[in-house]
């Protein structure tokens, strides 16, 4: 291990996927053999006290309250970027142009014109990039993408997404930023829709071409938040404005011929984050729940569904953990993401999902807020 390369790492941000990614980044080098060790070398955040505190607790080396700062140091060669979106062009791009890579959270923008200047900025860079989709690398989506792959499920005919949670239900939970248009982009849709639309393009190595949609705000004021910005945040008495859907539900078509249902709510009261994704093809068919991340279900046909213990070494990224049966966890698939990611830049070889990866998913957020700000019935996702 000692003798391998090392790779300075600097993150901005250090809320929930700032604690995450930090996870990942220190536990990546002890489960799997890479050629590169990466080095926690600078955490960036705007308050120094905070900042300072996470970095200890986190075990980042140093701090910077610019994230400017960090992208010009020299012991910085891979950018993390884990702030909300209406920062990630503007660091990405930077981050680019002074030549580093760039690791970055979905969505990848908060609109397509910033999602097309991270694609423009990477494309003339020399570093590489990455868009941080992190469902992918769940060991049974992975494995769902390999059996489509494998032909098992024949001609993709259904694609039937969902992505449930209820963390916003109370009408007293505040108005954190993935509540406010501004800093998230987009409310359910950008935030989890774009993982289901990731997962189905993924999985189905097809592109949604085209969708009719519906959002919904059913609380359209919330408290403001008072200490915290992040999910555990606490309300004050004042009010503000929810500028973002609670809920977003389409259909489109993929550019294979299968069409395709997405439900993309914070309102599903009792579901925590059940990320779900059943396809049907012409000779079989598999449902995954992320709540039940370790299983696969897969049809055959005949004999309705059986489930598949995604745990075995030959699973994708499995053989690097815990003996059979024993399970993964929501971590894990960060600790893959950055592995993979590491893997690519000592290789040369292109990242997954890549900017321009993100930006289709951006076309499709975008789509999707047309049509259901016209009422359209169908809308192209390149008109
Ligand atoms: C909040 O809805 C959130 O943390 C998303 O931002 C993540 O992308 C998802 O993985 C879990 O839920």
């Amino acid at each position: 291990m000692s003798d391998r390369t090392t790779i300075g790492v600097g993150m901005v941000g250090y809320a929930f996927m700032g604690r995450v990614h930090s996870q990942a980044w220190r536990s990546v080098g002890a489960f799997f053999d890479l050629p590169l060790a990466p080095r926690m070398a600078v955490l960036a955040g705007r308050s120094k006290e905070r900042t300072e505190a996470a970095a200890a607790q986190l075990g980042w080396d140093a701090v910077e309250t610019d994230w400017r700062e960090l992208v010009r140091r020299d012991d910085v060669q891979i950018v993390d970027i884990c702030t909300p979106g209406d920062s990630h062009a503007e660091i990405a791009v930077a981050a680019l142009e002074a030549g580093k890579h760039v690791l970055c959270e979905k969505p990848l923008a908060n609109t397509v014109a910033e999602a097309e200047a991270m694609v423009r900025a990477a494309a003339a860079a020399p570093g590489k990039s990455m868009v941080a989709f992190n469902y992918r690398r769940v060991p049974a989506v992975a494995l769902a993408r390999r059996y489509v792959e494998e032909g098992r499920l024949g001609e993709i005919r259904h694609v039937r997404a969902q992505y449930l949670q209820d963390w916003i239900v109370d009408p007293e939970f505040p108005l954190v930023w993935r509540l406010q248009k501004d800093k998230a982009g987009a409310g359910a849709l950008g935030d989890i829709g774009s993982h289901i639309v990731d997962a189905a393009q993924f999985i189905t190595g097809q592109n949604v071409v085209g969708v009719s949609a519906l959002t919904e705000t059913f609380i359209k004021e919330r408290p403001l938040a008072a200490e915290s910005a992040g999910l555990g945040a606490t309300g004050t008495s004042a009010t503000g404005q929810v500028t973002v859907d609670d809920a977003a539900l389409f259909i489109g078509r993929l550019s294979g011929g299968a069409v395709a249902s997405f439900e993309a709510t914070r309102f599903a009261t009792g579901r925590k984050n059940a990320m779900r994704i059943e396809i049907n093809g012409s000779r079989g068919s598999l449902a995954f729940d992320f709540e039940a991340m370790n299983e696969l279900w897969f049809s055959a046909g005949g004999g309705g569904f059986e489930r598949v213990l995604v745990t075995e070494p030959d699973h994708p990224y499995v053989g690097a953990w815990w003996p059979p049966g024993h399970g993964l966890g929501y971590e894990h698939t960060f600790t893959h993401e950055v592995k993979d990611f590491l893997e690519a830049i000592a290789t040369g070889a292109d990242p997954t999902p890549s900017f321009a990866d993100g930006l289709r998913v951006q076309r499709v957020l975008a789509a999707v807020e047309r049509s259901a700000a016209e009422g359209s019935r169908y809308t192209n996702v390149e008109d």
